[in-house]
C-alpha cells in the first residue's frame, strides 16, 4: 500500500512514533459545521478531483471560489491516478483562504498538507475493508497527520447509472427510493459515534438524492448532513437545502461549466432564507 511510505520510519514500535500528545485535537471545522446547522445556514463545498485538474485550472477556479465565498474545498475522488495530491493540496492552501477537507477513496490520499479529513465508513455498504479494514491499516499515519478528522458516516445512493465508487467499493448502493434504509443506515451512523452523514449519489450520478430522502434522514438525525452526486444545477442544490442538507457538494457540473460556482453559492444561500423563515414560524406556533 502506498500509505505504508507515508509513515516510514516506524522503526519497531510504532506506538512510540504516535506521540499522541504532540497532535494536537482540532475542532474548529466540525464546530463551525454544528453551529451553521444548529443556525439552519446552508454550506457550500466545490468537489476538486486530482485526476480532471492541472495546475493552471486550477487557479481560475480558486479565484471563482474566492469571489463566490465557497465554505470549503473537497479534495479527492474514488479513484485517483495521479500523483499530484500532495502538490495540489499545497498549491489549494497557498493560493486559497478556504478550508480544504479530504474526501478520500483510499488510505494514499491522506496528506498533512489539508486542514481536515472526511474519515469515511462506507456504512452503506458491507465490504468490511471499507467500513474499518483500510482505516485500521492507515490509523498511524492518520493520526500524526494532524488534521482534524471528521468521522462520517458514508452512504451510497443508487443515481440512476453505475458510478465510481459503487464499482470500485463492491457495495450496492441503497436504492434510490428506499428513504427507510437510508434513514436507519444514518441513525446507526448516528448512533455508532460518527460525526458527519454523507450520502452521495456518487459522482456525475445520472438522478441526485431526492429531496424525500433528504427529508427523512434530516430531520431525525442530530449530525451535519453532506449531500453530493449528480447535483447540476443551482435549483436542486436550493431543493436539496430546503429538504435538510446543511453542506452541498459540487464536482462535476462545475467541471463542466465553472460559470455554475458563483450561481451555486448565491443560489444554496438563498435558500436559508426560507429555512430561516420556516423556523420562525415554527418558534412563533
Ligand atoms: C461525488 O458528491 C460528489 O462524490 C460530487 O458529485 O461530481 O456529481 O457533483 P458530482
Amino acid at each position: 500500500l502506498p500509505i505504508c511510505k507515508k509513515i516510514e520510519p516506524l522503526g519497531t514500535n510504532i506506538f512510540s512514533h504516535l506521540c499522541p500528545l504532540l497532535v494536537p485535537m482540532k475542532n474548529s471545522i466540525y464546530t463551525h459545521l454544528q453551529t451553521t446547522r444548529a443556525q439552519g445556514k446552508k454550506s457550500f463545498a466545490v468537489l476538486v478531483d486530482p485526476d480532471k485538474t492541472n495546475l493552471s485550472q486550477l487557479d481560475t477556479l480558486l479565484a471563482l471560489g474566492e469571489q463566490a465565498n465557497i465554505d470549503y474545498w473537497f479534495v479527492g475522488g474514488s479513484l485517483v491516478i495521479s500523483d499530484q495530491l500532495d502538490e495540489l493540496v499545497q498549491h489549494i492552501k497557498k493560493n486559497s483562504s478556504i478550508p480544504v477537507i479530504l474526501f478520500p477513496g483510499s488510505p494514499s490520499q491522506v496528506t498533512p498538507h489539508a486542514d481536515a479529513l472526511l474519515y469515511l465508513s462506507l456504512i452503506s455498504g458491507r465490504n468490511p475493508e471499507l467500513l474499518i479494514g483500510q482505516h485500521v491499516l492507515s490509523a498511524p499515519f492518520v493520526k500524526q497527520s494532524g488534521l482534524e478528522i471528521l468521522s462520517t458516516g458514508y452512504i451510497v445512493v443508487d443515481g440512476g447509472a453505475p458510478t465510481t465508487v459503487s464499482y470500485i467499493s463492491n457495495a450496492s448502493p441503497i436504492p434510490a427510493d428506499k428513504d427507510d434504509i437510508a434513514l436507519c443506515t444514518a441513525l446507526a451512523g448516528e448512533m455508532l459515534g460518527m460525526k458527519l452523514i454523507y450520502m452521495d449519489a456518487g459522482s456525475g450520478a445520472k438522478q441526485a438524492i431526492t429531496p424525500s430522502m433528504i427529508k427523512r434522514v434530516s430531520s431525525q438525525i442530530t449530525i451535519p448532513l453532506i449531500v453530493g452526486g449528480g447535483i447540476k444545477t443551482p435549483e436542486k442544490a436550493i431543493e436539496n437545502c430546503r429538504a435538510g442538507a446543511d453542506l452541498i457538494v459540487v464536482g462535476n457540473a462545475i467541471e463542466k461549466d465553472s460559470k455554475l460556482l458563483s450561481e451555486m453559492s448565491a443560489a444554496i444561500k438563498r435558500s436559508e432564507e426560507h429555512t430561516s423563515e420556516l423556523q420562525s414560524r415554527v418558534d412563533i406556533s
